[in-house]
């Protein structure tokens, strides 16, 4: 009997789980054979790692990426830096410095293998998933576990075929395919689903435009995003000079999806994500004119060579229109290498670009903060409102045609009124790259006797408590739908300089959204959080879970959350809870006083009823996690839990 056909996604899976059933909704245990950290998010899971008492990494690889915070503005930033690098000389990690590009671009380019398992500390991991890797996404201490050779546990998603038919039109990119998704599916379209492209249109795009699409799924809220190892992969990976880690891999005939999206590329035109959401999607030539302060083309979404090269090709000979500030940024040391030697780069600077290092820099307001109420025009994923740097900056998402495009004329513009787009088509990712890999530090062979460096800004990770059996406590705070990471701890060049330490990220909790969270929550001791659908969408950043449990929130009340932040809650210990009747958000009020009592026993069967003793009613949450991080959450979250188990 031959076995049923498997989708990529399947196929990846099945070849990697350790434990649970392939059946959607279930939890499933997987392997991981690589990871990957950066700087903001990894000191936090090298601190746990460090706390598990393994002497190395027990992956086939590991990564440490040093490309999000490279704003030296004092100690902070270079003491994690620091302590990064002697962290990966001391467990066998291999660490890239400063300079070198942003992880997810590097990580396809120079580590990534078709058909194995990536988890990342990163919400845009599944770029990767562009050379057919199963790349996720997840909280730091989830990859700490992994490094320790934990698996790692999710609930096993729909897959989604997304099938790419037709031709697109000049001046439509990639951009505009995975806009096109955000403008049909919403920010919470993608949850508890793996988008597997397929289809013919998939030749369109070269494997930078890939990762493009893959990237971008990660603001659908998708679980990942994975495209099949085909032959442009090949040709990338020899390009590369990577030909011996390419494997071929791609979905069965006859393998049965979840369900299907089709997107027909020839109907597709440019667009343009509005103000303050990535799915807040228009056609660019249906936007009233908008005048432009600021355009930024860089990011783990689009600052490819090609990317590049296009809009050098747009700029060359001109100058941008002097209301603009204009920059420019690759996402390896290896493209601007490249792009400078074939004269790209000249052309952008000598048209009045300004030239930033390979980092996540604008993309997360780590530099290039907008002026007052700007409107800035940005190849980059996000567009939050704050997330700038500039919380009454208006963002706009596009392709870095329509960027380039716009930083000319002045106002957000379609490529072809710059130029015509066939006069740069014949740019697509290079047969061949310069290969210099001397900013990746390779770890000894032996680590046991490097010193850990640990400056001063650099504190423990907090434990929560384990599970008390009644909590009666207030609501510290109730926000609406769709809340980000970004808005319960902001990014930012100060702010991120603290994500090593606790105590004092933990400060500017809720600090945008409503400046008096913190002195509340602290008079009161405890408290609980209400949220609309989708909380906790957006970065993978677990402060967003472990500054509110340093301050007390015992549980999160919401319609529904985000996948990561909510494996980051059950880490550390708070209760996530579905409203079972949504109705029952309109009755509460910030600042109601809300009783939960033998919380262990109500967790562990699935429902919680909650007393409103401020208004005298009561109504039922819901607990969708499995068995065991229902016991991870009961001892105090997952350090414990992991440890009490090694006992
Ligand atoms: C982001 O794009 O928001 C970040 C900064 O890369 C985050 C990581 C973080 O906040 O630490 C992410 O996407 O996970
Ligand atoms: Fe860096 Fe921005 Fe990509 Fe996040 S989305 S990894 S901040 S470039």
């Amino acid at each position: 009997m031959s076995a049923a056909p498997q989708t990529l996604t399947e196929k990846i899976i099945s070849s990697r789980m350790v434990g649970g059933t392939m059946k959607t909704g279930q939890e499933i245990a997987l392997r991981m054979d690589q990871t990957l950290t950066h700087d903001v998010t990894g000191t936090m899971g090298y601190l746990a790692f460090e706390t598990l008492g393994i002497p190395r990494v027990k992956t086939e690889l590991s990564v440490s990426y040093i490309d999000h915070n490279l704003v030296q503005g004092d100690f902070k930033n270079m003491d994690d830096h620091k302590y990064l690098q002697s962290i990966a000389q001391k467990y066998g990690i291999v660490l890239s410095r400063a300079g070198n590009g942003i992880c997810h671009t590097l990580h396809f380019h120079r580590h990534a293998i078709p058909g194995k398992t990536l988890l990342g500390s990163d919400s845009h991991t599944p770029t990767i998933g562009a050379v057919g890797m199963l790349a996720i996404g997840a909280g730091g201490l989830d990859v700490a576990l992994a490094m320790a050779g934990e698996p790692f546990f999710l609930k096993m998603p729909e897959v989604v075929e997304v099938r790419l038919t037709g031709k697109r039109k000049p001046g439509v990119t990639a951009k505009d395919v995975i806009l096109e998704l955000l403008r049909r599916m919403s920010v919470k379209g993608g949850l508890g689903k793996i988008l597997e492209y397929t289809g013919p249109g998939l030749a369109e795009f070269d494997i930078s435009e890939r990762s493009t699409i893959a990237n971008m799924g990660a603001e659908l809220g998708a679980t990942t995003s994975i495209f099949p190892s085909d032959n442009a992969v090949k040709a990338f990976f020899k390009a590369q000079q990577r030909e011996k880690d390419w494997v071929g891999m791609e979905a069965d005939k006859g393998a049965v999806y979840g369900s299907l999206i089709e997107v027909n590329l020839s109907e597709l035109e440019p667009l343009v994500a509005c103000p303050h959401m990535p799915d807040n999607v228009v056609r660019v030539k249906d936007l009233p004119r908008t005048k432009v302060d600021q355009v930024f083309i860089g990011s783990c979404t689009n600052a490819a060579y090609a990317d590049l090269a296009k809009a050098a090709t747009i700029l060359e000979g001109k100058t941008v229109h002097p209301d603009v500030s204009f920059s420019v940024s690759a996402g390896t040391h290896q493209m601007l290498e490249m792009l400078m030697r074939d004269g790209h780069m000249q052309k952008l600077i000598a048209a009045g670009a300004r030239l930033m290092e390979c980092s996540c820099g604008a993309c997360v307001g780590l530099g290039q903060a907008p002026s007052s109420g700007a409107v800035s025009v940005r190849t980059s994923p996000r567009n939050f409102k704050g997330r700038s740097g500039t919380f009454d900056a208006n963002v706009y998402l596009a392709s870095p045609e329509v960027a380039a495009a716009s930083a000319l004329l002045g106002y957000i513009a379609e490529p072809a009124e710059a130029m015509d787009p066939a006069r740069y088509a014949s740019f697509r990712d290079p047969d061949s790259y310069i290969i210099n890999d001397n900013m990746f530090l390779q770890p000894p062979a032996d680590g046991s006797k490097v010193e850990i460096i640990r400056g001063p800004n650099i504190k423990p990770m907090p434990i929560s408590d384990p599970m008390p059996q009644r909590v009666e406590a207030s609501v510290a705070i109730k926000r609406p739908d769709n809340v980000t990471t970004d808005d319960i701890i902001p990014a930012g060049a100060t702010f991120s300089a603290l994500r090593s330490n606790v105590p004092a990220i933990s400060e500017i909790t809720f600090g945008r959204v409503d400046p008096e969270f913190v002195g509340r929550i602290k008079k009161l001791g405890t408290g609980f959080i209400v949220g609309g659908e989708n909380y906790g969408q957006g970065s993978s950043r677990e402060h967003a879970a472990i500054a509110p449990m340093y301050l007390g929130i015992k549980a999160v009340l919401a319609k529904s959350l985000a996948r990561i932040h909510k494996a980051n809650l059950v880490n550390f210990g708070v209760v996530p809870l579905i409203f079972a009747d949504k109705t029952a958000y309109d009755g509460i009020d910030q600042g109601d006083v809300l009783v939960m009592e033998n919380l262990p026993d109500q967790v562990r069967s699935r429902k919680v009823t909650v007393r409103n003793k401020t208004k005298g009613t009561s109504f039922d949450m819901l607990v969708e996690l499995s068995d065991r991080e229902v016991e991870v959450i009961i001892a105090g979250g997952n350090l414990t839990y992991v440890k009490n188990k090694s006992k």
